[in-house]
């Protein structure tokens, strides 16, 4: 693994998700006005990327291409925050309409390298859609996030590197996603194993830990030099009892602990030269 030195930190805010109900959790981002805000207040306070799932009138999980492309142009004019996109949606998505988020023009997208339990469910990556949606971020000009849930994603993940080549611009960026029923355990130990089992062409990479793994993850993704995601689409709590009032708290906090490795958040501008994304 040959990942560069970054002096400092990416930090993703990933707001809201595909599995938290609006009613069970009021706080959780999903009117469009909501999620603008969330954005404007998570890039104050140090978020460089925003990783989007969108939900419908009702706040429901949906795909709706004129509202995904709204999301991306609410987001870029009142921030200057890297826009991914999820095509991982919910595990109810049908894989077209995961492939289509790409007609949305976003700078990234997540990229699942595979399937994985995803609690009592089944998140579903199987190799062609993987191949299928890799190769329409090249030509489309969006950089993909690898998402790894699992060991058996990296070696997948080696596979498609060496059969289709380098990600548009070049970079190979990754994000960990920890501690998911299903998947890899949110620990030190983990991250450790999955880092050194990376490709060599991996340029940076990031950890999120889910629910209670997530501080672990945090403190273990910062000692071996790497990014981090944070937000309510992958942690509720924001202590023992105190469940999360804002996205912007997780990432303050997140931007504290970058600091204190001495590896302060960067800028959205930064994390564009980073990730090499597709001028605008
Ligand atoms: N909602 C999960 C089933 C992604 O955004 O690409 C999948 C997920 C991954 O959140
Ligand atoms: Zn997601």
């Amino acid at each position: 693994m040959t990942s560069l030195p970054a002096p400092t930190t990416l930090i993703t805010v990933a707001p809201t998700g595909a599995e938290t109900d609006k009613a069970d959790f009021p706080a959780l981002p999903t009117a469009p006005d909501e999620l603008v805000e969330t954005a404007v207040r998570c890039e104050a306070a140090g978020a460089a990327m925003i990783h989007l799932h969108i939900r419908d009138d009702e706040h429901r999980p949906t795909l709706d291409k004129g509202r995904l492309a709204e999301a991306v142009a609410a987001v870029r004019e009142h921030t200057a925050l890297v826009v991914q996109l999820s095509t991982g949606g919910s595990v109810h998505d049908p894989l077209d309409e995961r492939l289509a988020v790409l007609d949305a023009e976003p700078d990234s997208c997540s990229l699942t390298m595979g399937t994985v339990n995803f609690g009592d469910d089944v998140f579903l990556n199987p190799w062609p859609f993987v191949r299928d949606l890799y190769q329409l971020s090249q030509e489309r000009e969006v950089v993909p996030e690898f998402e790894l849930f699992d060991l058996g994603h990296v070696a997948a993940l080696h596979r498609l590197l060496r059969e289709y080549g380098l990600p548009y611009g070049g970079r190979v960026h990754c994000d960990f996603v920890m501690g998911v029923p299903g998947g890899m355990p949110g620990t030190a130990d983990a991250l450790v194993a999955a880092v050194g089992a990376l490709p060599g062409e991996v340029t940076y990479w990031s950890a999120t830990g889910i629910g209670r793994t997530t501080l672990a993850v945090a403190f273990a993704a910062l000692a071996k030099g790497g990014h981090l995601r944070v937000g309510m689409e992958d942690t509720l709590t924001f202590s023992r009892g105190v469940p999360v009032a804002h996205n912007a708290d997780l990432v303050r906090r997140a931007a504290r602990l970058a600091e204190l490795a001495q590896r302060p958040a960067m800028s959205a501008d930064e994390a564009r030269v980073l990730l090499q994304t597709r001028p605008r």
